[in-house]
Order: structure tokens, then sequence, then C-alpha cells
């Protein structure tokens, strides 16, 4: 049972659900926390701090965005790594990225 707690408009929050997508992991529950640090008590009792996202998966609890991703990548990545690879050079070759 994975749990994220997160803010909508966050753009580190954006970046762990987009691993959630990479991974192809799509049963998790959201927890919208309080825009305000102060009223994270939830955060705080769950994390030790109070910033988001925090990702809860059964005993182990990840804070920070790229910590999120990297855990994500390394517990579900597999072949879903791969394939988000491969689509992401698909989509390059394809014109969908001209930086
Ligand atoms: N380095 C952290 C940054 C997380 C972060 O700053 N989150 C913001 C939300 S967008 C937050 O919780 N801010 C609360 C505050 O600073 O009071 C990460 O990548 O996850």
């Amino acid at each position: 049972m994975i749990t994220l707690y997160q803010l909508e408009r966050c753009p580190w929050c954006a970046a762990a659900r987009q691993g959630l997508r990479n991974v192809g992991v799509e049963e998790y529950t959201i927890i919208n926390v309080p825009y305000d640090r102060d009223d994270r008590d939830v955060v705080e009792r769950v994390s030790g701090q109070r910033l988001v996202p925090v990702l809860v998966d059964g005993d182990t609890v990840v804070q920070d965005s790229r910590q999120v991703v990297k855990y994500l990548y390394e517990t579900y990545g597999g072949p879903e790594r791969e394939r988000s690879i491969r689509e992401l050079a698909a989509d390059i070759a394809a014109g969908g990225s001209r930086a």
C-alpha cells in the first residue's frame, strides 16, 4: 500500500507523481496536506519533518522528491523503467524535444 503526502501544485510532488506513473504504479493513495507547514502534523508524524512529497510504502518512508523517484525506480523499475526509457527515446526521435 503506497501513500503519497503532497500538494497538487508543488513541482517536487509532481515529480513524485510522475515517478509513480513512470514505473507503472497505478494504485496509491494521495493525501493532500495543508499549504502551511505549521499545519502539517500528519507529515511530521509520518516522516519526522514537514516538507512534501513524502512517500510511504508499507514500512518504508521516503522524503525528498529525488529520493522518492530513486526509490520507485529501484523498487518497481524493472521492465517498466526500460519502457519509460524507450518511450522517451521515441518521443525525442519524433521531435518531442528540441532543446
Ligand atoms: N528538496 C525537497 C523540497 C521539498 C519542498 O520544498 N516542498 C515544498 C512544497 S512544494 C514544501 O513542503 N514547502 C514547505 C515549506 O517550505 O514551508 C524535495 O525535492 O522534495
